[in-house]
């Protein structure tokens, strides 16, 4: 029985971590500058994670395996070994502690360091339950919103305030569309609660605060369409809030806005 057992978790393991290295539910190809690092970072954390859980896995295997049938013998109880226990505590603080900080210079990359002064600017509005983009339009300013304003039944579901000329030419679309190869700089806003934008080939996440501003920036590779779902439990209707993102030529692009601010 207790062979059986043991048999079980080892084959347990190897399955799994089979699936783990071989498996289908791996991130789709990246099409952004931060995705050869970040799957790079979460190859090295999974392996050595894997490895870890390998070799205890086959520790749990042995234990159930070396110490079967003692039911009968005296029971010794055990106060442990607090050498290992610092050995291991502090070998696994040191591991996780630097895996963060090795992965810092991703996330600040991404998130924290402004982007670059050409970007093009888009704002992306987390409503409940649905995304509103928003283009500057020629003047490359955005008009200033007002809660009071926002009136979803009369096509202005961001409020933009009419008396303030850099609004005027603003255009507000349902899909992220953005040119090929060109840094795009995204402002996240909510009208509500919190959102969260989500697009797995960008390797990109970030929460929308009502109230904030948040800012990250990327520059998409790859012409094609991809799922941008919000990613954040935000209410009854959460499951069906998603958009796409757009990666367009130039050209297709120039026309996508132009018939965009069309009335
Ligand atoms: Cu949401």
């Amino acid at each position: 029985m207790a062979l059986l057992l043991a048999l079980a978790i080892t084959a347990i393991t190897l399955i799994s971590m089979y699936y783990f290295a071989f498996g289908p539910w791996g991130m789709p190809p990246f099409i952004s500058e931060y995705g050869a690092a970040y799957d790079q970072h979460f190859m090295l954390t999974l392996t050595i994670t894997g490895i870890i859980f390998f070799f205890a896995q086959l520790g749990l295997a042995y234990a159930v395996f070396r110490y079967r049938g003692q039911r009968e013998g005296k029971v010794h109880y055990s106060h442990g070994n607090n050498a290992l226990e610092v050995l291991w505590t502090s070998a696994a603080a040191v591991l996780f502690i630097g895996l963060v900080f090795w992965g810092q210079n991703i996330w600040v990359r991404a998130h924290l360091r402004p982007a670059d002064p050409g970007s093009m600017q888009v704002e992306v509005w987390g409503q409940q339950f649905t995304w509103y983009i928003r283009y500057p339009g020629p003047d490359g300013k955005f008009g200033r919103t007002t809660p009071e304003l926002m009136k979803e039944s009369i096509g202005q579901p961001l409020g933009i305030d009419p008396d303030d000329p850099a609004g005027t030419d603003d255009i507000v679309a349902t899909i992220l569309a953005v040119p090929v190869s060109r840094p795009v700089e995204v402002i996240l806003r909510s009208k509500d609660v919190i959102h969260s934008f989500f697009v797995p080939e960008l390797r990109l996440k970030q929460d929308a605060v009502p109230g904030l501003e948040n800012r990250l920036h990327f520059t998409a590779s790859q012409i094609g369409r991809y799922e941008l779902p919000c990613a954040e439990l935000c209410g009854l209707g959460h499951y069906q809030m998603r958009t796409f993102l757009d990666v367009k030529t130039d050209a297709d692009f120039e026309q996508w806005l132009q018939d965009q601010a069309a009335p």
